[in-house]
């Protein structure tokens, strides 16, 4: 006779699902022209690098030829990309930075 409870034996495992929004790496990449002080001006101003942090991160660049400067939610990277984007466009300067999920 049927329990009327159903298959019992089918245990359906309920896992919270809180997904974390997805992360994003923003890039910069090296050329030949930018000046190596726009560059570091670039990551002091707009992801509050120290002086010494930027330009440590500005002769990464420049030595391999790109370089995660930061991980942001995909607004506030997209922000990042546009302001690195603008400043440079600009100054004249072909600097690139560009954004990659994590
Ligand atoms: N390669 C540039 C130069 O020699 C400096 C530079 C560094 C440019 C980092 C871009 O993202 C960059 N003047």
């Amino acid at each position: 006779p049927d329990d009327g409870q159903g298959d019992a034996s089918v245990v359906v495992d309920v896992k919270p699902k809180t997904k974390r929004p997805p992360l994003y790496k923003v890039l910069l990449l090296n050329d030949d022209y930018t000046p190596m002080e726009f560059v570091v001006h670039v990551l002091e101003r707009f992801f509050g690098m120290t002086h010494a942090q930027a330009f440590e991160v500005m002769l990464t660049v420049h030595k391999k030829g790109v370089a995660v400067v930061g991980v942001f939610s995909h607004e506030i990277a997209e922000t990042k990309v546009g302001q690195v984007m603008d400043f440079a466009r600009r100054h004249q300067h072909p600097l690139q930075c560009t954004m990659e999920k994590e």
